[in-house]
């Protein structure tokens, strides 16, 4: 039997580790084995191609090459670890995927959509996750709590315009493909999102197992 791929995507500070922790506990208590990843990462060499990613350079950093950078870590995370799990019968949760790249080299970078289409396809030959939970949240208040919880990236030291693009791109991309996703309204306190996203995986699951 295969198992399901759940991606959990958002602006820094949302909450998405914090929800991982509730979704791995909710996948669990269904009797499924769970693998939990992450993006860029996931594997000893998508979590060094990461470190290039989000370090701070002497050197700025083409959006193209960043671009590049993030799809190489994802092939190699798909192929040496996602796959596999799945085919094991593993549940593989991971925090970000695929609709990142859309959010932040499409909509913070603005690099063409078109482009990143094509080499999504070319890279993942039409594979994406079973379910998306999307953490909806105001840039400034995700931002924040980042903020409060230390240093910054590469990224996250970017303008708040960059965050808004980058938000209004993950709504185009919920829009574009709404079965896929699950959106949960993040400005709400830590237990009053797990109530819902806990409530919305009910649903889900009920359709989908
Ligand atoms: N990136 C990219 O550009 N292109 C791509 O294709 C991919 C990624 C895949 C990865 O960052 C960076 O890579 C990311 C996009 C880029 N860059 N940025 N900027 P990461 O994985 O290192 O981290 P992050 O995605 O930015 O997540 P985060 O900052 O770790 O935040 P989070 O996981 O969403 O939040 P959290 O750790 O659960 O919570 C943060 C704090 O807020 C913590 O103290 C919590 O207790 C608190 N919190 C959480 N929820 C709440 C609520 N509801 N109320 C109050 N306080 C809360």
């Amino acid at each position: 039997m295969t198992g399901k791929f759940i991606t959990i995507e958002g602006l820094e500070g949302v909450g998405k580790s914090t929800q991982a922790n509730n979704l791995a506990q909710w996948i669990k208590t269904k009797g499924h084995t769970i693998v939990r990843t992450r993006e860029p990462g996931g594997t000893p060499i998508a979590e060094a191609i990461r470190d290039v990613v989000l370090d701070m350079h002497p050197e700025k950093m083409d959006p193209t090459t960043e671009l590049l950078l993030v799809f190489a870590a994802r092939k190699q995370h798909t192929e040496s670890l996602i796959r596999p799990s799945l085919t094991k019968g593993a549940w593989v949760l991971s925090d970000r995927y695929t609709d990142a790249t859309y959010a932040y080299q499409g909509g913070g970078r603005k690099l063409d959509l078109a482009t990143i289409s094509h080499l999504e396809n070319l890279v993942l030959k039409g594979f994406k996750p079973d379910l998306t939970i999307w953490l909806d949240c105001d840039a400034e208040i995700g931002l924040a709590r980042a903020k409060a919880r230390g240093a910054l990236d590469r990224i996250e030291v970017e303008d708040i315009g960059f965050f808004n693009q980058c938000r209004a791109a993950y709504q185009q991309r919920f829009e574009a493909d709404p079965m896929r996703f699950i959106r949960l309204d993040a400005n709400q306190s830590i237990e009053a999102v797990k109530a819902d996203l806990v409530q919305a995986l009910e649903g889900w699951y009920d359709t989908n197992s």
